[in-house]
Formats: C-alpha cells, sequence, structure tokens
C-alpha cells in the first residue's frame, strides 16, 4: 500500500514539475500504425554444402543441399501467425493485393520460407477459399534472379572498393590476431574435413554444415566436440564481422547494407507523404541480409540471425500528425520482439531524425562510390596503409612472433593513391614508430570521427580528410608503451606538398 502511495505522489510531483498532467497524456491508440517493413531470414534448412570427408552427403538430405526442411516452414508459418496477431487492427483479415508487397531472393528457401510466413499470415476467410478442403491461399511473391539482385543478396557486387576494403580489413590487427590464434585450430579443422584452404573467412561454412546436422539429429564426428562448435560458432560470428564490421564500417555499409537502407529510407518517405505503398513490405532474404541491414543501422547485436528472424520497421503517425520510426528484431519465437534503438535516436524514433542519422551510411551513387579511387600509376603509398601498419609493428612488439609489418611491401596497397599523398620514398625513411606517433598531432586536425572498436577498448582510429588526401590513421594505445621519446620528422606526412604538374 506505502509502496503504491508513494508512486502515485511521485507522479504528482512529476506533474509539477513538469507542468503536465501526464494523466492526461493522449492515449496510445493516438498513434497510428502506418506502414511496416519486414525483413526476415528463411526458416531452418539443409547444410549449404559439406566437407570431402563429412560422412554425411547429400543425398542424407530429402530435397539436398541448402534446402527449407519442415522444421524451416512450420517457423516461417508460426511467424506469419505472430504477425497476423499483431497486426490484426492494420491489415484486413482477408488478404488484399494492394496491402501486401512480398519480395524474396531467388533461392527456393526464401521463396518457400516467404510461402509458409504468408499461409499463418492471410489463412483464407470464408470469402476467400478457393476449395472448402483447404486452408490455404495463394498469395503472389515478387524476385529478380540472383544475379541481378542489387537488394538483397549480399555481400552486393561486383564493388571494386568494397573488395578492397575486405583487403584493408584483412590488415587490420584484430583479423591479425584472430588468424594467428587460430592458425592451428585451422590447420586442426583443415585436416578433419578434407579441405585445403581453409581460412577464418571460410570456415563458417564448417560450422555450418556441422550446426544443421546436428540440428537434425544426426551425431558428429568425434573431432567436432562441444569444445571446437564453440569455437567455430565464434570464427563464425567473427566472418559475419568481418563482411560489414570490423574496419571502416560506415563506408562498408554505405556499399552494402545502406543500399537496402536506402529504399527502405525512400518507401517510409514516400508512405508518410503520399501512402500509395502497401501497408506491409516484406523482404524474405538470408542471415547476411540481416547483419549488412543491422551493421548498416549499427543495431547488430554480434549474433548470426537465428532461423525465420525477423526485422521490423514500423512507422507511424503521432496525434502531431508527425512521423516516427520504430524497430524491433524478433529473434526468440517465445519472446515479444525486441526493441532496437537506433544510436542517437529514441525508440519512437522521429522520421527526419532516422533519415538524417541514417544518411551517413546511404551511398549517393553505389556504382561511383564502389570504383577505385582512380590516378596515376606510382609508386606512391596511401599513408593509410602504412600508417596501419605502423600500428601493427608495436602492439604486437610484445608478443614475439606474431606480426611483422610488411605492409609497405604490399601490391595491393600500391594500388590506390589519394591525389597529394606522400612519396613511398619518404615513407620509407621515416620508421613506423615515427608515423604512429603523429596521433596526437592529428587529433587536433578536423577528422570525420572516433571510433572504439567492440572488443578492442585501446584500439583508436581516426580518419580525417584533409586536402583531399585521405589518411587513416590508427594506433593501438599502450599506456604502458612511452609515446615522446618517437616524436621526429613527421611533418612530411602530415602536409604533403602539393602535388605540381610538371
Ligand atoms: C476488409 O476487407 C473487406 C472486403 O474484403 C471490407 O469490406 C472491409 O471493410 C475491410 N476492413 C477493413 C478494416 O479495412
Ligand atoms: C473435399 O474433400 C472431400 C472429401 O475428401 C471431397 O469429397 C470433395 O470433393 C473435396 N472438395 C473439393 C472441392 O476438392
Ligand atoms: C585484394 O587483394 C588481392 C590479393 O592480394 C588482390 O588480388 C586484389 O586485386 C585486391 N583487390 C583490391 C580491390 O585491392
Ligand atoms: C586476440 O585474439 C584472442 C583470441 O581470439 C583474444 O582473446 C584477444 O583478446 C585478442 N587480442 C587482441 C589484442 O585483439
Ligand atoms: C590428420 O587427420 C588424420 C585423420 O583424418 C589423423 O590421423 C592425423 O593425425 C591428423 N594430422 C594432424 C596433423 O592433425
Ligand atoms: C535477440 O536479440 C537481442 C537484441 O539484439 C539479443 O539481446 C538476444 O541475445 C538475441 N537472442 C538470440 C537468441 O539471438
Ligand atoms: C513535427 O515535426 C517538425 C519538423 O518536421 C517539428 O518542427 C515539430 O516540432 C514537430 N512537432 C511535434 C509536435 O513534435
Ligand atoms: C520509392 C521506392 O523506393 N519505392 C520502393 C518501395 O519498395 C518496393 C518493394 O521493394 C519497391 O519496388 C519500390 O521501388
Amino acid at each position: 500500500m506505502a509502496g503504491r502511495r508513494f508512486g502515485w505522489s511521485r507522479v504528482a510531483l512529476l506533474q509539477l514539475f513538469l507542468g503536465v498532467n501526464l494523466m492526461m497524456m493522449p492515449p496510445t491508440e493516438a498513434r497510428r500504425l502506418r506502414f511496416v517493413t519486414l525483413l526476415y531470414r528463411h526458416g531452418d534448412r539443409s547444410p549449404v554444402k559439406t566437407y570431402p570427408k563429412d560422412p554425411y552427403q547429400e543425398d542424407e538430405w530429402p530435397q539436398g543441399f541448402g534446402q527449407l526442411t519442415k522444421e524451416g516452414m512450420l517457423q516461417h508459418w508460426e511467424l506469419g501467425q505472430a504477425l497476423r496477431q499483431r497486426y490484426h487492427d492494420f491489415l484486413n483479415t482477408s488478404y488484399h493485393r494492394q496491402e501486401v508487397y512480398v519480395r524474396s531472393t531467388d533461392f527456393d528457401r526464401t521463396l518457400m520460407s516467404a510461402e509458409a510466413n504468408l499461409a499463418g499470415l492471410f489463412p483464407p476467410d470464408g470469402m476467400q477459399r478457393f476449395n472448402p478442403n483447404i486452408s490455404w491461399q495463394p498469395i503472389p511473391i515478387h524476385t529478380v534472379p540472383i544475379a541481378e539482385d542489387r537488394l538483397l543478396k549480399f555481400p552486393l557486387g561486383p564493388c571494386p572498393r568494397f573488395e578492397q576494403l575486405q583487403n584493408e580489413t584483412r590488415r587490420t590487427p584484430e583479423y591479425q590476431n584472430e588468424s594467428i590464434q587460430n592458425a592451428q585450430f585451422l590447420d586442426m579443422v583443415a585436416n578433419a574435413t578434407g579441405l585445403a584452404d581453409l581460412t577464418l573467412e571460410t570456415v563458417w561454412n564448417v560450422y555450418d554444415t556441422l550446426f544443421c546436422e546436428q540440428a537434425h539429429g544426426l551425431v558428429l564426428p568425434p573431432w567436432a566436440s562441444p569444445q571446437t562448435m564453440k569455437r567455430l560458432s565464434r570464427l563464425k560470428d567473427f566472418s559475419f564481422r568481418f563482411l560489414f564490421g570490423i574496419y571502416e564500417q560506415a563506408e562498408k555499409a554505405r556499399l552494402q547494407g545502406g543500399v537496402l537502407l536506402a529504399q527502405i529510407r525512400r518507401n517510409l518517405t514516400l508512405m508518410a507523404t503520399t501512402s500509395r505503398l502497401p501497408k506491409l513490405l516484406v523482404y524474405s532474404a538470408h542471415d547476411t541480409t540481416l547483419v549488412a541491414l543491422q551493421m548498416a543501422l549499427d543495431v547488430y547485436n554480434g549474433k548470426q540471425a537465428p532461423y525465420a528472424s525477423c526485422h521490423i520497421f514500423e512507422l507511424y503517425q503521432e496525434d502531431s500528425g508527425n512521423f516516427s520510426v520504430e524497430m524491433y528484431f524478433r529473434n526468440e519465437s517465445t519472446k515479444a520482439p525486441w526493441p532496437l534503438i537506433l544510436p542517437g535516436c529514441p525508440h519512437h524514433c522521429p522520421l527526419q531524425d532516422f533519415l538524417r542519422l541514417t544518411e551517413p551510411v546511404v551511398p549517393k551513387d553505389w556504382e561511383q562510390e564502389c570504383r577505385l579511387a582512380s590516378g596515376p600509376a606510382d609508386t606512391g603509398v596511401p599513408a593509410c596503409s602504412l600508417v596501419q601498419a605502423a600500428t601493427w609493428s608495436r602492439p604486437f612488439h610484445s608478443h614475439p612472433g606474431s606480426i611483422s609489418p610488411h605492409l609497405h611491401a604490399d601490391p595491393g596497397a600500391q594500388r590506390y593513391r589519394p591525389a597529394g599523398s606522400v612519396s613511398s620514398q619518404s615513407l620509407r625513411n621515416t620508421s613506423w614508430a615515427h608515423v604512429l606517433l603523429q596521433l596526437p598531432l592529428l587529433s587536433s586536425l578536423p577528422f570525420s570521427g572516433v571510433k572504439s572498436f567492440k572488443g578492442l577498448p585501446r584500439l583508436w582510429r581516426h580518419c580525417l580528410t584533409a586536402h583531399s588526401l585521405r589518411l587513416t590513421l590508427g594506433s593501438l594505445v599502450s599506456p604502458a608503451t612511452p609515446w615522446k621519446p618517437l616524436l621526429s620528422r613527421t611533418n612530411d606526412l602530415l602536409l604533403p606538398k602539393p602535388v605540381t604538374n610538371s
């Protein structure tokens, strides 16, 4: 009782304080749901492929590799039912083609998932039943050939700049460390599976195959112990982060998830201004699609999206007439969808703020941004890569045998040279440690962003733009290592002489 009284008086106090009557706040019904966009992953499937030494080959699976299973169908039918419940006031109980538009990638499992989902979402009412014996009605699912899919099939390509970013990601301390830490483990897995060139980026296939087998009651070989599975699972999560995160996440987003986000943003805007779209827009796709989108929105939780998990965008019209966007992630069928918070915005994110905050990860011109920065062929080495080399050489000094700075000899690094970059000669004469020590100086220059990497609290990267020269400065700052004695002769790096035409 006392607690209750206290609760009420607190409300009264708050009302006094804010000068508003909380009890008179408009009821939530005043906000109106106007538009919903869904992106879901297909349901449970058979492995997409297997490894040479696998005792279970393709004929183990009723429909072969990469196919939706009965469990997967059930998962999506169940999701469809949950959506029917969530939107029973929003969507008509009977199917109306103007209300819903479904697009899938051109894979059997995503097309079939969408079918199973729609069976749960739009079971025919009395009038719509075409055969009294069948509680199902056909609903169109749109697609484009895989090779032409520039919206839902990730990673999107061809995109040379994205490939270049992947190359650069491979040179980050985090990637190199992961590579070193797992070299022996990868050798073991390669030997056990008979796969020749197993890498951090391909080993998820092995995990996926074993995971599917285990989920379907097949007994795993002895080497695939619980610890091995755990480690493989972690590496699979790492490979997703490799694709869309770890390094230059925002630029990767512009070339990948930002493309899908651009369409979603356009549709949200269109809906808020003309409402001429269907009320429900559905994308049936893959875990990579979800990760790409969620990385672009910076709401990814670091775990592979489970089967039939669903990212939800809801566009509301507020009482004031303004629009707001809410996001949810339904990744567990027994729980209410998790609210997702766009960094910098409340959960009810005003549409204009949603658009403003996501603007940086939306490409202005995807094809143009995918091109490699062109320049005269030369021997210039991008300062960006060099500085990275510098950062590697340092933190790993204390871990003998881990990393050697070899980047200045990397032919890939020679490939792009922003106008006005430093001559390779002047850089070769600059010791890596010197370059590294630029960091305090650079902090005083305008830069486009400072990010801390998850899991690497001491790793900071500075990106800056100056005189159209793009320098990426990174540093692993260890408090144990003194900076001062290394400072010297770095100005030629910082302030490149203007390129004069000769
Ligand atoms: C649902 O559709 C039916 C026609 O099939 C229509 O008569 C009814 O008004 C619609 N209900 C709503 C809430 O739009
Ligand atoms: C429905 O099922 C019954 C019993 O099997 C059958 O006699 C009838 O022809 C079916 N109706 C249609 C329209 O298929
Ligand atoms: C990425 O690295 C590979 C291997 O070093 C190289 O063949 C390829 O040209 C590089 N791609 C880009 C866009 O830099
Ligand atoms: C290196 O990798 C190991 C294991 O993957 C991890 O525990 C450690 O934190 C990493 N260290 C750095 C500096 O990234
Ligand atoms: C490689 O695998 C075979 C069995 O497939 C095993 O006998 C051998 O010891 C393994 N070698 C290494 C280096 O792990
Ligand atoms: C579901 O998503 C939430 C929010 O990102 C996360 O906290 C939770 O661990 C996820 N659950 C599963 C099973 O992935
Ligand atoms: C509605 O949005 C406009 C900007 O588009 C803003 O100026 C105004 O304050 C908003 N109104 C309310 C009640 O939030
Ligand atoms: C304006 C706009 O981008 N509309 C798009 C909304 O989504 C549908 C389905 O993907 C697209 O076909 C429209 O072009």
